[in-house]
């Protein structure tokens, strides 16, 4: 190994195929946390020790250690659950978590709070159903991502199944998972070599996502690769196909920067995922192993040159890519309400803030969604922008379904949400997420009821301009490609940044640094005063202050 190498890049090739010694950790009853090597290894597995940032100083007080809890991300490419599977997810929520069940922005939904002795209760559980965290998480290709609302096009299904297809293609081949956390026994004849990630899998996380074209909910450009179908005549023949997107960056560290992916080119769709593994292969042996701040595809695309980028992905590919053809992307934002696709099948996307679904005095969120399940009348989708379709109803079932949504007031929730707060992310943060310096899920609702009053008064509180928060400057809820973005700085602060496009092909630019709620409110009370009165029609937020030059 290179003196250079990471430290993690020496736990990744000492892991026996990611099994490490997490069968010790989950035995050792003396403490709720596991070895220090064995928490880089859980990522793979599609967990995350944390601990509950809340409780840090009673305990420390008491001389107790951190009140320690895992979070479980689900595999679930294209975002897609089936009845029994929400019923089992309902359940494993309610004995195992918090209760509540996240959906994030890569389209599927995460546990929070789990003790060390539930975490094999957990995903027995789960496998009972079929259902996987294998490589949520970690140096691997994550969860893959597609474009969600299947009335926007006839070739959604056909889509969808390439985003199962992708994320199969890119498992890792270890069957760590099975014996560590299912009681497999681990059988010698097993061939677990893995001509993709070999013993050092990829230098840091590669995501991957699928777009269907008007629709962009799933920011393809901010993703490390991606597809962009192209249909012809009414028929899938291709993908653009998009690399180099990525947004952490590090506060104080000027090598690090948001980039959005470029388009390679066209393939055809037969040759679709073959292009997606060669260019992860590419990533595999030409990124950089020794600083993880500078790990990510984008970092190797900018430094190889992306002529150079693309000359080797066509070799290992055998073939060139084409010119990227006709696929025009128009907005992002989920469609709330009742629509129906070309077979007749109603879907209804329901607006879950934050992506927390859970019931409150004003809408009972899960209950309403397990009624549904249990009475088998529906699938549940999830969207890149942390909200739940509950999808594929007959129409002898439309009424059934939508007197159980409006009873449990998830129709009532979806239609009295302003545009701002129907378009607006917001990332974990507090009191789970051991990276947070802010506040973001626990702070934007309250912040939004703020700017809803200043958009009243500046009369544009029909425009749904996007407003994405994190609570640091990883990027989670994906802020800089919004038209207003806050990025935590420390507890109760932001950087604001500004002038994303409606469709997610321009990244905003940086602001304002460090702002508290009163000087967010005072600088919005200015901008959003100036847009009232100097738009130009149907203009949006984010394209007015490019052009005014405020940003
Ligand atoms: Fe993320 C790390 C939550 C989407 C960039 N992200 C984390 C961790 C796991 C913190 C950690 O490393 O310990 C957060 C767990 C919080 C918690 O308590 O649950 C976390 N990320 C999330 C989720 C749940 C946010 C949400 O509220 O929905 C999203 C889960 C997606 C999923 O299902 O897989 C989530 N993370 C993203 C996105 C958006 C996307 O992919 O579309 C990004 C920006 C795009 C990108 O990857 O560049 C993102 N997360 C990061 C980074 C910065 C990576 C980098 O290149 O620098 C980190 C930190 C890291 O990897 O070191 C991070
Ligand atoms: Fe945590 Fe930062 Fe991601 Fe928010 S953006 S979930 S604070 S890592």
């Amino acid at each position: 190994m290179s003196q250079n190498e990471s430290p993690v890049e020496r736990i990744k090739k000492n892991s026996h195929g990611l099994r490490g010694t997490l069968k010790e950790s989950l035995k050792d009853e003396h403490t709720g946390a596991i070895r220090e090597d064995d928490q880089s290894l859980i990522k793979f597995h599609g967990m995350y020790m944390q601990d509950d940032r809340d409780r840090r100083e009673e305990r420390a007080a008491k001389k107790l250690e951190r009140l320690y809890s895992f979070m479980i991300r689900l595999r679930l490419p294209g975002g897609l659950l089936k009845p029994n599977e929400w019923v089992g997810l309902h359940h494993i929520a309610g004995e195992h978590t918090t209760g509540v069940i996240k959906i994030t922005t890569r389209q599927t939904v995460q546990l929070h709070g789990i003790l060390k002795s539930h975490i094999k209760p957990t995903i027995k559980a789960f496998d009972q159903m079929r259902l996987d965290s294998i490589a949520a998480c970690g140096d691997v290709n994550r969860n893959v991502t597609c474009s969600a609302h299947p009335s926007y096009s006839p070739i959604f299904q056909e889509i969808f199944e390439y985003a199962d297809k992708i994320s199969y293609e890119l498992l890792p081949k270890t069957r760590a998972y099975y014996e560590v956390w299912l009681d497999e026994e681990k059988l010698a004849e097993v061939n677990e070599e893995d001509p993709l990630y070999q013993d050092r899998y990829l230098p840091r996380k590669f995501k991957i996502a699928v777009a269907v074209p008007p629709y962009n909910d799933v920011d393809i450009f901010t993703n490390d690769a991606g597809l962009i179908a192209v249909v012809e005549k009414g028929k899938l023949t291709g993908f653009n196909v998009t690399a180099g997107g990525g947004l952490g960056t590090t506060h104080g560290n000027p090598d690090t920067y948001p980039r959005l992916a470029d388009v390679l080119g066209y393939v055809s769709k037969e040759d679709a995922i073959k292009a997606l593994y060669a260019i992860a292969t590419v990533q595999r042996d030409y990124g950089n192993r020794s600083d993880r701040k500078l790990s990510r595809l984008k970092y190797t695309i900018d430094k190889m040159g992306l002529p150079a980028f693309k000359a080797e992905v066509e070799k290992r590919l055998g073939f060139d890519f084409e010119t990227p053809r006709k696929a025009d992307l128009k907005f992002r934002h989920d469609e709330y309400g009742w629509h129906k696709n070309h077979q007749g099948l109603w879907y209804y996307t329901a607006f879950v803030e934050s992506g927390r679904v859970l019931d409150t005095e004003e809408v009972q969120l899960k209950q309403a969604f397990l009624e549904i399940a249990q009475a088998e009348k529906a699938n549940f989708r999830f969207t890149c922008n942390q909200n739940l379709i509950v999808a594929d109803i007959k129409e002898e079932d439309k009424a059934f379904v939508e007197n159980i949504l409006s009873t449990y007031g998830v129709i009532a929730n979806t239609e009295k949400a302003s545009p701002v707060r129907r378009n607006a992310l917001a990332c974990v943060a507090f009191n789970t997420c051991p990276l947070a310096l802010a506040e973001a899920q626990r702070y934007l609702p309250s912040l939004i009821t703020k700017v809803e009053e200043l958009m009243g008064k500046h009369k544009i509180q029909q425009e749904g301009i996007s407003i994405r928060m994190t609570g640091c400057p990883n990027g989670c809820a994906r802020p800089y490609i919004s038209e207003i973005g806050f990025v935590g700085t420390n507890y109760g602060r932001y950087n604001l940044h500004l002038g994303s496009d409606v469709i997610g092909t321009r990244l905003n630019k940086f602001y304002k640094e460090n702002l508290d709620e009163e000087q967010i409110l005072a600088e919005l009370d200015g901008l959003f005063g100036r847009y009232s009165s100097g738009r130009k029609k149907k203009e949006s937020f984010g394209d007015f202050v490019v052009r005014e030059g405020i940003v």
